[in-house]
């Protein structure tokens, strides 16, 4: 029996003895007693070491939204730090779970009330304590948005509140926030209010198209639909989408296509996943909110961090894809400022010794909140604070687990880096190497790519991301070695290098292949293979660690916005970019290549036949195809490795 039958159950039975109220919540006639919860209770915080507030904001459009502020005790001239959030401002700071700020507040931002700033937290309107209509990632004012209120006035009206009304602060705000909350800093930057000081932009939302959330190279992020399931079902937490198995690849792959999943699980009547199914190309709707397109053409002038990690699982594009469009816009060319990490999503305010099986040297994230987010801040946010030494670009190197100062970022691309790419090449017979395969032989590698048995795209059983014992936020790490022996992955191994190779930038794939079908997916991985013995490490013996990773769906290798069928059987070229990476090959370590044409549930099937929209495809669209992969000759495929030599 559920609580609410139970309940009913015990009040049907008092009626029946006449001892049940005449109405529910009145107080009983015959009761002469009085409440034992006294009217207006308070705690008495005399021994507190912070104060804790909670405001109802009122924006320009009169709707009001709910801010939480923790004020260190004593606090004089101290600057505001601003995080405005779709996932409940309440949370962050549990009232009255304790006297202490440092145990009321995630250890990250305890670091940050202790080196002296007030941290407002605030619920975007409607949801959670915030009044108004919630909107997913609600775009700026324009061509999607004609009204008169986005996330850009929402801060603007905050802020021009917060400095009003909180006399212990010095008038100086800066935003940060993580995900979604890092890009409601970047939308401030679109409009700032002058007490807007300086932003910290923590693995945002750029792009959600192009490489965020939502899809990447045009394939749709499945797994999306348990966040929008939970964020859009409710005004406050709602539940994850109904499932029915352990395993994530069994329930997505009985489902069919994604619509099949989103129709079976009720998340087709959400607005949001409508409109991803509405507009699977990279079209006019999702151009006319990116970010990376919309803030250069607003006069930025707030200085802005932009953090990036390196295995970031949500929003590997955001921080690094709007960093490098604004900064061309920077003249001063201290503006914006960018830091990579070794990390998955958030983990820059985490603990940042490790991820999965990989250690690092130290704490990494503390050492950035340390050594860049705090005095980064200080410099910009406190009275008097002398200038920060920040370099241009704060880079983790992993494998020679070092950080590194840069003037720009990347260090090698094609035009306008300090350094060139250098091209690896897929060398048939499995080979992977700088020297060009000899023009005079024409190969290729081949596989079967079958949608009725898509590759995982980890060790099954897959849990969902939110559950509780998911680790999807390390999945990027996973060993690789799960898939290399697969019959429908192919695979090219460098030798053992005789000397580190260094990468700092995103290598771009120069894929030529073919498919027997008229569309195709391709997966390119490029790997570190380590030693097969590692002594100091036993568990990373031979270990496959993806450094950089992403698919590619074929009907978008002439324009992401009009995609077109794939000629069956004819080689055709994929060019596009993995996500950006800073990391050394160490001598004694092998470079790998791997390439597939699935990577399950994560991404929905390609059906492998070309249909006008993979969310409605029908069951008998998926069809096996031959995939080949040109690996010799004058069309041998490669990828530009943004090698650098040793600083
Ligand atoms: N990456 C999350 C998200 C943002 C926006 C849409 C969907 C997901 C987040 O962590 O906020």
């Amino acid at each position: 029996m559920t609580r609410h039958l139970a309940r009913l159950a015990f009040a049907a039975a008092l009626a029946l003895t006449g001892l049940a109220p005449a109405r529910a919540g009145a107080p009983h006639p015959r009761d002469a007693l009085a409440s034992d919860i006294p009217k207006g209770f308070k705690p008495d915080e005399s021994g507190y070491d912070y104060v804790r507030r909670e405001a109802m904001i009122p924006m320009r459009d009169g709707v009001k939204l709910h801010a939480v502020i923790v004020i260190p005790k004593g606090a004089r001239g101290f600057p505001i730090l601003l995080d405005r959030t779709p996932y409940d401002a309440a949370k962050f700071a549990k009232h009255a779970a304790s006297p202490h700020l440092a145990a009321i507040l995630a250890p990250a931002e305890a670091e940050l009330a202790a080196a002296g700033y007030i941290l407002v937290a605030q619920d975007v309107r409607g949801k959670y304590g915030s009044e108004g209509t919630y909107v997913n990632e609600r775009p700026l004012r324009g061509p999607l948005n004609r009204g008169d209120i986005d996330h850009a006035t929402d801060a603007w009206d905050t802020i021009d509140w917060l400095v009003r009304n909180v006399p212990e602060s010095n008038g100086k705000v800066g935003m940060t926030g993580v995900s979604y909350d890092g890009m409601m800093v970047l939308m401030a930057l679109a409009d700032p209010h002058p007490a807007l000081k300086a932003a910290a932009a923590i693995n945002p939302v750029g792009d959600t198209w192009l490489g965020d959330d939502d899809f990447h190279g045009g394939a749709f992020r499945l797994i999306g639909y348990d966040y929008y399931y939970e964020q859009d079902s409710a005004r406050g937490e709602g539940d994850g989408p109904p499932r029915g198995a352990l395993d994530d690849y069994d329930v997505y792959l009985r489902a069919g296509s994604a619509w099949d999943f989103a129709k079976a699980a009720g998340v087709d009547q959400l607005p949001f996943p409508r409109r991803m199914a509405e507009h699977p190309a990279y079209d006019d709707f999702w151009r006319a909110q990116a970010l990376q397109t919309l803030l250069p053409r607003c006069t930025l002038t707030v200085p802005t961090l932009y953090v990036a990690g390196q295995w970031d699982q949500e929003d590997i594009f955001g921080a690094i894809g709007v960093y490098e469009a604004v900064k061309a816009a920077d003249v001063s060319g201290k503006r914006d400022l960018l830091v990579i990490g070794p990390w998955g999503h958030g983990g820059a305010m985490g603990e940042g010794s490790s991820l999965g099986a990989l250690s690092f040297d130290g704490d990494t994230a503390r050492h950035f909140r340390a050594q860049v987010l705090i005095p980064f801040l200080d410099a910009l946010l406190k009275d008097g604070a002398p200038a920060a030494d920040i370099a241009p670009v704060t880079a983790y190197e992993t494998g020679t687990n070092v950080w590194r100062r840069y003037a720009s970022w990347p260090q090698s691309c094609k035009a306008g880096c300090p350094y060139m790419p250098r091209a690896l090449y897929l060398r048939h017979g499995g080979s992977l190497g700088f020297e060009a395969p000899s023009p005079a032989a024409d190969g290729f590698t081949e596989y079967v790519s079958d949608p009725a048995k898509p590759i995982p795209y980890r060790p099954r059983p897959i849990r969902p991301v939110y559950a509780d014992d998911s680790t999807w936020g390390q999945w990027l790490v996973d060993d690789q070695r799960n898939f290399s022996d697969r019959t429908d992955v192919a695979v090219w191994t460098s030798p053992a290098l005789t000397a580190p190779v260094r990468i700092a930038g995103a290598p771009r794939v120069h894929l030529n292949a073919s498919t027997s079908g008229t569309d195709a997916d391709w997966v390119v991985k490029l790997i570190d293979v380590y030693p097969d013995e590692m002594p100091a490490k036993p568990a990373l013996g031979g270990y496959q660690l993806m450094i950089a990773a992403d698919i590619f769906r074929g009907r978008y290798r002439e324009s992401l916005s009009a995609p077109r069928p794939i000629v069956a059987g004819k080689v055709e070229g994929y060019e596009f970019d993995l996500p950006n990476a800073s990391h050394v090959f160490l001598a004694g370590h092998r470079i790998m290549v791997q390439v597939q044409s699935s990577w399950f549930p994560l991404y929905d099937r390609n059906p492998q036949t070309f249909v006008p929209n993979i969310f409605f495809a029908k069951a008998g669209d998926y069809r096996a195809a031959v995939q080949r992969i040109v690996d010799a000759g004058p069309g041998a495929s490669f990828i530009d490795l943004p090698t650098t030599p040793a600083p």
